[in-house]
């Protein structure tokens, strides 16, 4: 038997200190679902199955996260806690979560943000009330940009593989919106790095079960970067307003984009026949980068807020199905919110990936 490097499974504890401990959904304060245990459980089942050495990020600077998101936006989410508690907007510290949106219509008039004291602008940067700020939010999301980024180091070093554990995730963030659970953009901060590091052909596919709309956007007229995504079809699910089909990118990034839209209760094999045709892009692209790949374990059967099925043993084959495209990877985790579930799901998918690429556990 070959002996092969082990699998570098990219972690921080930065993100514990990112507690948002309230969203609001339909009216409703509950607690969070994007919560610290998520990567912790994630950890704590790879550890117990032996899969992985895990490493922490070494610093990469804001400079490849103002490649992607505009710096309106780094600094909003970078000074947003200290200045509401300076301007004394958020009495008992709680968690910030905007209550006046900059929409479109009120945009279209030609009014901004400009002028606005900070505190006050998170509404214009901001999609839904699902993503509250508190005082660990920034240093965590540096961090998973850290993770991710030294994940893709490896992976360019040579390994086939690496897997970051990014929390917060990223893929609904945009250039100059957070939401959606995310602040800045980890897998397509990766993407665009391998861009700059001479890829021509960058490939992210995305099995979250959300859309990845700050993807899709950061990358819509782009030819170098092909972005396909598997999801719940918006016309029920969010971010409800991106991921149709009919929506495949312009310019130079014409059929750049694709989306594969699924309906409530897929299972397994509507799932793979969807990804069979994902893969076969990918593979018509011809990547000369890493493939990046944005995990979310959201499309599990018992998700709390999703309503697609897969079951645990699923994700072995659903990994099988990537490691096919036999391209190295860099796996970037979005998703996923059933807690007593996540840590066995993500060793069914990693341990396939580990197994079919020859990597060590
Ligand atoms: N009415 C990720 O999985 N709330 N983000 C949905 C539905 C936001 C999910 C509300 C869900 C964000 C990375
Ligand atoms: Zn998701």
């Amino acid at each position: 038997m070959a002996i092969h490097a082990p699998l570098p499974v990219v972690h921080s504890s930065a993100h514990l200190a990112h507690d948002g401990l309230v969203e609001v959904l339909a009216g409703h304060e509950i607690p969070c679902f994007e919560r610290p245990e998520r990567i912790t459980e994630i950890e704590r089942a790879l550890a117990g199955a032996g899969i992985g050495a895990f490493e922490e990020p070494t610093e990469h600077g804001a400079d490849p996260i103002l490649a992607v998101h505009d710096a309106a936006l780094v600094s909003l989410i970078e000074h947003a806690w200290t200045d509401a508690a300076t301007a004394g907007a958020n009495p008992g510290g709680r968690p910030l979560i905007p209550d006046t949106f900059l929409v479109a219509p009120y945009r279209a008039g030609g009014y901004g943000p400009s002028g606005t004291e900070r505190a006050n602008r998170l509404g214009a940067h901001c999609l839904d009330t699902a993503t509250p700020i508190v005082a660990g939010t920034y240093p965590a999301a540096r961090a998973a940009v850290d993770v991710a980024l030294t994940a893709a180091d490896r992976v360019l070093s040579g390994a086939p593989l690496a897997y970051a554990l990014c929390r917060p995730p990223g893929h609904h963030a945009a250039r100059e919106m957070y939401g959606g659970y995310c602040f800045f953009n980890n897998a397509a901060i990766v993407a665009e790095s391998l861009v700059r590091r001479g890829g021509t052909r960058v490939a992210i596919l995305d099995v979250d079960y959300h859309h990845g709309n700050g993807t899709q956007q950061l990358f819509w007229d782009r030819g170098d970067v092909l972005y396909v995504s598997l999801h719940a079809d918006p016309a029920r699910a969010f971010p409800y307003f991106s991921g149709h089909a009919y929506e495949r990118g312009s310019g130079p990034g014409a059929d750049a984009t694709r989306n594969f839209p699924l309906p409530a209760g897929t299972a397994v094999d509507g799932y793979l026949a969807a990804l069979a045709e994902a893969c076969a892009l990918v593979e018509a692209f011809a990547p000369d980068a890493p493939l990046v790949l944005s995990l979310g374990f959201d499309t599990f059967e018992r998700d709390p807020i999703g309503d697609l099925a897969l079951r645990t043993e699923d994700y072995a084959r659903v990994a099988t199905a990537v490691s096919g495209l036999h391209r190295p990877t860099i796996v970037v985790q979005e998703g996923g919110y059933a807690i007593d579930a996540i840590g066995a799901n993500a060793v069914s998918f990693i341990g396939a990936l580990v197994d079919q690429r020859a990597v060590g556990a």
